[in-house]
């Protein structure tokens, strides 16, 4: 059976990647990864299937060894489940594009595994700031029949930090160098850090970085969990062993303390606040581009209006052109 055309019914593409075609499964994942009105068509059959997926976040500042990290804990994963995919968020500005393809080569020694799927999703430009459509492709993954999925993404900013908080589990990775667990830290990745990893154990330091992140935990509030700091050589595979039992005790916890369920319930109404959020900024630009903001603008600038009076005045057309859409008596039918 041949793959459906790109522009196929979701339906057909998703019943043909749950059937293990990878062009399908990668067609569906563009469409969400480019968003717009198609994008949002596949992640709603997605969302509907309520198909949910267990999630890895593996994260650090560029260069730490994640990727590599990651390759290994595939080897690991593959023990325990037949499929496994993997998430890379390619960190290049949307302004120039482009595919970071080592992280793909670093994981090559799974590349004839079918079990295996990887996969890099680009940031997309939005109002305001950078999206990723992590939740979505992570839903189109569980809807295929992904058991497990890792995410892999540079832990330098706010996106970042809102891609690791899309996972289960979170495992920050740093390395043995002066001050990598501050600057970790003030990242803000200690909050969102369930696992830590010391990467590159094999190189001086380890010992002061592991002494820098047990201080920051015994100062920083803890809940019932306090996350396990493990030492790893990825580039050799040593201690990656003790990085898979920290992971699957940390899934272990949330289920006996029946947190899963409340954080994906959390995870799911943050989305929601984002949704709406940038429904606002878009809104926001819409409002901004009109004939009414302009000569509002001009007067503001004359000090005839102050800024406050003239946002009350244009708040009023939120949602104009929706109301205008569907007629004044509100009803689509009308
Ligand atoms: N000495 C040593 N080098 C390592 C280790 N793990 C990874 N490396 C090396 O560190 C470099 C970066 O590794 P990656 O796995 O690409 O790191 P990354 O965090 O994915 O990098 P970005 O995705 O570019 O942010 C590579 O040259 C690896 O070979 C380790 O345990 N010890
Ligand atoms: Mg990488």
């Amino acid at each position: 059976m041949s793959t459906p055309r790109a522009d196929a019914d979701p339906a057909e593409l998703l019943a043909a990647a749950s059937a293990g075609d990878r062009l399908a499964l990668a067609r569906l994942l563009s469409a969400v990864e480019r968003g717009g009105s198609r994008g949002r068509q596949v992640a709603g059959m997605a969302y509907r299937t309520g198909a949910v997926a267990a999630t890895i976040g593996i994260t650090g500042a560029p260069g730490a060894g994640k990727s590599t990290l990651t390759g290994r804990l595939i080897t690991e994963a593959r023990r325990h489940h037949d499929q496994v995919a993997v998430v890379a968020i390619d960190p290049s500005s949307p302004y120039t594009g482009g595919a970071i393809l080592g992280d793909r080569i670093r994981m090559q020694d799974h590349a004839l595994d079918e079990g295996v799927y990887i996969r890099s999703l680009a940031t997309r430009g939005h109002l305001g700031g950078l999206t990723v459509a992590v939740p979505e492709a992570l839903r189109v993954l569980a809807a295929v029949g992904m058991p497990l999925v890792l995410v892999e993404t540079v832990g330098v900013g706010q996106v970042e930090v809102e891609v690791a908080s899309a996972t289960d589990t979170t495992v920050v990775v740093v390395n043995p160098r002066w001050g990598d667990a501050v600057q970790a830290n003030k990242a803000g990745l200690l909050e969102v850090a369930d696992v830590f990893v010391i990467n590159k154990a094999d190189m001086p330091g380890a010992r002061e970085t592991r002494r820098d992140l047990e201080q920051m935990l015994d100062m920083s509030a803890s809940g019932d969990w306090r996350p396990p700091v493990v030492e790893t050589v990825a580039a050799s595979g040593d201690g990656v062993g003790d990085l898979w039992e920290a992971i699957l005790g940390h899934q272990q916890h949330l289920v006996t303390t029946s947190q899963l369920q409340q954080r994906r319930a959390e995870r799911l109404e943050r989305e929601l606040r984002r949704v709406l959020a940038n429904r606002i900024a878009e809104e926001v630009d819409r409002i901004c581009a009109g004939d009414a903001y302009t000569a509002l603008a001009a007067e503001v600038t004359r000090h005839r209006v102050d800024p406050y009076e003239a946002a009350d005045e244009l708040m009023a057309r939120v949602g104009d052109d929706a109301r205008q859409a569907v007629g004044p008596t509100g009803g689509e039918r009308g």
